[in-house]
């Protein structure tokens, strides 16, 4: 095959009039309608001279012409690096250097800031607004409605997506397309997608959950979906009795059931809800099942490896457990120090293998080399066990990692911040239980002898450094970090003290 990732997603709706988005206003815009935008993106992404394997930057809202953007990179052979829409100019600036993106696509509100960046970095810069317009449209409207898909192979790079590591640094997840087509291909088969599916479609699009699941899976089985800007639960209980499927994480399903529009006969004709990127709470399951008559099916997965667990679809969906390791992928225990193989039932370190686990980490050897093992384990970080059933349950982290409403934070990235700030000698940052979003930010700091630091200065130049969601939701002066007798930090002890700091 030409272009593998292309080829099984979108070239086979080529020609056809069917719809693939649903959109708010009530239009849609069918699978040849999208391909037809897809080509003309990519023919403006050729002419100003990008090659296979060039990276091209996406810091732009949820619309269908991001999404064309997308699948414009497929075909054309660019590896697509979608950005959360939250990072700031500093973040992004990392971003686009670290990646040497060719092209930055951002939306007019950010282009004054983006601009001297993306020249300075040699990278040329296009609008992409929420509303579809911009400069990449305006030059995409000139341009045939068929594009040349260029040849990949399955193990060429399809995407990269960046993720934070425990020394504050992000990292680009490289992945192939034959990462995304098989997870893909296997979850439409688990989860039993059809053309007849209808996805309600209300998370981000530069993440896995929104990006690859919920939108390849659509395209592999032929479905469309209601396409939603974001969760606005107005929008979504307006939307949920013309869809069958819907994907979310643990806040979308705590928020419908804050709200008493949401009832049994509104999710009636819905034929599955799948939760994931952070864990949800036994209570959640239960709670959902009792207002609807549907079990959540939970899965667990990560930037670098697409999809790995999944409860099943037609047998016992338990509450509190990943379910199985999804066909084709390898999953073991480990132990944390040794990395030896745990006997059934142990806690340890949940270790992965399969055709969805990602190349590595772009140009960083050293980073890859600890966490993807030579016999192709990657080493999640994630502290999990087996049942004797067989499910696979996530019982802890073994990175210091903070997941708030479905989006990582890491802990160092923000002390680091906090570190440099006037008066400050240290600080320790910890998740702490949220009723909304599972978990949320404090910071904790111990200033320097006999200084005062002044918090809402150092709120407010953390803000300019870090996106939005990983601010401190409140920040607190100690005497002293609590530490063990080698001198680290006990976290622990903090996460503790300060756990019902947000409790209802
Ligand atoms: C928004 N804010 C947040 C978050 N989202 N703060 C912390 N954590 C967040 N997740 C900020 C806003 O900037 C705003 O700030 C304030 O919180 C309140 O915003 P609100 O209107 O309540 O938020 P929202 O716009 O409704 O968004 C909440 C959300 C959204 C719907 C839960 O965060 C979301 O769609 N999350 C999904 C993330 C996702 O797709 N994760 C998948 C990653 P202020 O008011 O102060 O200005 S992929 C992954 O993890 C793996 C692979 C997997 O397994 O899927
Ligand atoms: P990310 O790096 O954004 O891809 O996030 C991946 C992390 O999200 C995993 O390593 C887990 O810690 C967490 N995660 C994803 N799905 C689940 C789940 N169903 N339950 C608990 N944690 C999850």
């Amino acid at each position: 095959m030409a272009n593998p990732l292309y080829d099984r997603l979108f070239g086979i709706h080529a020609g056809k009039s069917t719809p693939f988005l649903h959109l708010q206003t009530g239009a849609v815009i069918s699978h040849q309608d999208f391909l037809g935008r897809a080509a003309q993106i990519a023919h403006v992404l050729t002419h100003s001279g990008l090659k296979p394997g060039d990276r091209v930057a996406a810091q732009v809202e949820k619309s269908p012409e991001a999404l064309a953007l997308y699948a414009a990179c497929v075909q054309a052979g660019l590896i697509f690096l979608p950005l959360n829409t939250a990072y700031t100019a500093e973040e992004l600036s990392y971003f686009i250097e670290n990646s040497g993106a060719s092209v930055v696509v951002c939306d007019r509100r950010n282009e004054a800031t983006l601009l001297p960046i993306a020249r300075q970095l040699g990278a040329a810069l296009a609008t992409l607004n929420a509303d579809g317009t911009g400069t990449l449209m305006d030059q995409a409207a000139g341009m045939p409605t068929s594009f040349a898909t260029v040849t990949r192979d399955a193990e060429d790079l399809a995407a990269f997506l960046y993720t934070s590591g425990t020394t504050g640094r992000s990292k680009g997840a490289m992945l192939t397309q034959n990462n995304l087509l098989s997870n893909a291909e296997t979850l439409v088969r688990e989860w039993r997608f059809t053309a007849d599916d209808v996805l309600l479609h209300a998370l981000p699009i530069f993440h896995t959950h929104g990006l690859f699941v919920a939108t390849n899976i659509t395209l592999a089985s032929g479905g469309s979906m209601i396409f939603l800007p974001k969760f606005d639960l107005d929008l979504v209980l307006t939307h949920l009795p013309q869809a069958t499927t819907m994907m979310g994480v643990p806040t979308f399903y705590t928020r419908l059931l804050g709200d008493e529009r949401f009832t049994r006969d509104l999710a009636a004709r819905m034929r599955l809800f799948v939760s994931g990127s952070a864990p949800l709470l036994a209570d959640t399951h239960a709670q959902f099942e009792a207002r609807t008559g549907h079990r959540i099916l939970e899965r667990y997965g990560m930037t670098e490896t697409n999809m790995n667990t999944s409860n099943p679809y037609a047998g016992a969906r338990r509450a509190g457990t990943v379910g199985f390791p999804l066909p084709g992928v390898d999953l073991k225990i480990t132990d944390p120090e040794s990395g030896d193989t745990l006997p059934q039932g142990e806690i340890g370190v949940i270790e992965v293998r399969g055709p969805n686990v990602f190349k590595g980490y772009w140009q960083m050897p050293e980073k890859t080399a600890a966490e993807l093992r030579a016999d192709g384990f990657f080493i999640t970080g994630d502290l999990g066990r087996v049942d004797e059933d067989g499910y696979v349950h996530i019982v802890g982290r073994n990175k210091d990692l903070i997941i708030s409403g479905g989006y990582n934070i890491y802990p160092k990235e923000i002390e680091l911040v906090l570190d440099q700030q006037p008066g400050v000698l240290e600080s320790a940052v910890i998740g702490v239980p949220h009723p909304d979003f599972g978990e949320t930010v404090l910071g904790l700091i111990v200033p320097e002898p006999g200084k005062a630091p002044d918090l809402e200065g150092v709120a407010e130049t953390a803000g300019q450094a870090l996106a939005r969601f990983k601010h401190p939701r409140r920040l607190l002066v100690l005497d002293e970090l609590p530490r063990n007798t080698m001198g680290k930090v006990q976290k622990n002890i903090l996460r503790e003290r300060y756990q019902d700091m947000f409790a209802e």
